[in-house]
């Protein structure tokens, strides 16, 4: 049985991986941290199912920035393959905190590799790697070939850890790949992501339960996938004879409007009558026209999103409300 080692695990892609490798006969592992909720949590389901959870999913408590408890369990488990998800990762915050977004993103992901170069033999790894890396491209699309050039705290930390991977898979010859995701949403999406945050106001403002949408700006584009499909593509990259990057993308660019009108239409309000501008939701800067290319992924492992923006946002949208309809009073959490 293979065995697979998740940083992330509670996370949206985290869920959706351990899904798909338990279903392909993999022995999973995640590392989770010590403040993590694990109560009504993504990994809930699995979790509480016997069959499953002790037998062939395990939880290991360890952080990256305490490597010491982070090389034992890299050495009790002995993964084969290694799914590097963690990390702080939503941008806005990232101007916040970004003393602990480049700890936890860049020198959190340098560690890992520094334990991996030591383990014989060496698992193979994928690093979550993201489209804030070229924050403002001269190329558009955007492919493995487009140069860095990151505008924010976060896109900087990505950069520094996908950078290293390069180095250590071409100096250690270590099987290192880096997945270039542009955005990717699903019902599991954290709230304060504006997918999730537009998808549930709409369905709480159906319901009664809110009177309005505060959003910063609306005219932002994006290129949203669902997280499905880029799992789909994690455990490909590691399957192929040699190591290599790749753009995971859709190629279509959709505004935050467009999101607005998906949802609300879903739930048959007119948005003009809830949506408010609120400053507080603006950031310092904005990345432009973020779109990727993902030729070299549709070539080379055969893989190509299949879920539409539309289909995204009206499950998103229809998720929320059959979740607030049975649960109204209930806080944030997966729908
Ligand atoms: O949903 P967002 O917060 O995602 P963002 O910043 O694009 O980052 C996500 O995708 C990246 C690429 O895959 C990841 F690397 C990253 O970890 C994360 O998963 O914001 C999307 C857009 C932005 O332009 C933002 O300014 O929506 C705009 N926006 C407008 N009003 C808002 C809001 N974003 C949020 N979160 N909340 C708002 O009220």
């Amino acid at each position: 049985m293979r065995r697979a080692l998740i940083t992330g695990i509670t996370g949206q892609d985290g869920s959706y991986l351990t899904e798909l490798l338990l279903d392909k006969g993999y022995q999973v592992h995640g590392i989770v941290r010590r403040t993590s909720t694990l109560g009504r949590s993504r990994l809930d389901h699995l979790y509480h199912d016997t069959t499953i959870y002790g037998q062939r999913l395990f939880l290991h408590y360890a952080e990256l920035d305490d490597p010491t408890t982070f090389r034992r369990v890299l050495i009790k488990v002995a993964p084969d393959e290694i799914y590097h998800l963690a990390g702080q990762s939503h941008v806005g915050l990232s101007f916040e905190i970004p003393e602990s977004t480049c700890d936890m993103t860049a020198m959190g992901t340098l560690r890992l590799l520094e334990m991996i170069r030591d383990l014989k033999p060496m698992p193979r790894f994928f690093h979550a790697s993201s489209s804030e890396i070229f924050g403002t491209p001269t190329i558009v699309p955007q492919d493995e070939q487009t140069p860095c050039a990151p505008i924010n705290p976060y896109g900087c930390a990505k950069a520094f850890a996908t950078h290293m991977v390069g180095v250590y898979r071409r100096t250690f010859d270590l099987f290192a790949c880096n997945g270039i995701m542009f955005n990717h949403e699903s019902p599991r999406r954290g709230e304060n992501f504006v997918t999730r945050k537009i998808c549930r106001a709409a369905a709480s403002i159906k319901l009664g339960l809110q009177n309005d949408l505060f959003l910063g700006d609306t005219t932002a584009q994006r290129d949203w996938g669902h997280a499905r499909d880029y799992v789909r593509a994690m455990w490909l990259m590691l399957q192929q004879e040699k190591p290599e990057d790749f753009v995971l993308a859709t190629g279509q660019l959709h505004s935050v409007q467009d999101v607005v009108e998906q949802a609300f239409a879903t739930v048959g309000l007119d948005w003009r009558q809830y949506l408010k501008k609120d400053s507080r939701f603006l950031r310092p800067i904005e990345p432009q026209r973020l779109v990727g290319n993902a030729s070299k992924a549709k070539c080379v492992l055969n893989w190509t999103h299949e879920v539409t923006f539309a289909e995204l946002i009206t499950e998103m949208t229809e998720r929320e409300l059959s979740f607030l309809a049975k649960n109204p009073r209930s806080e944030a959490q997966a729908a």
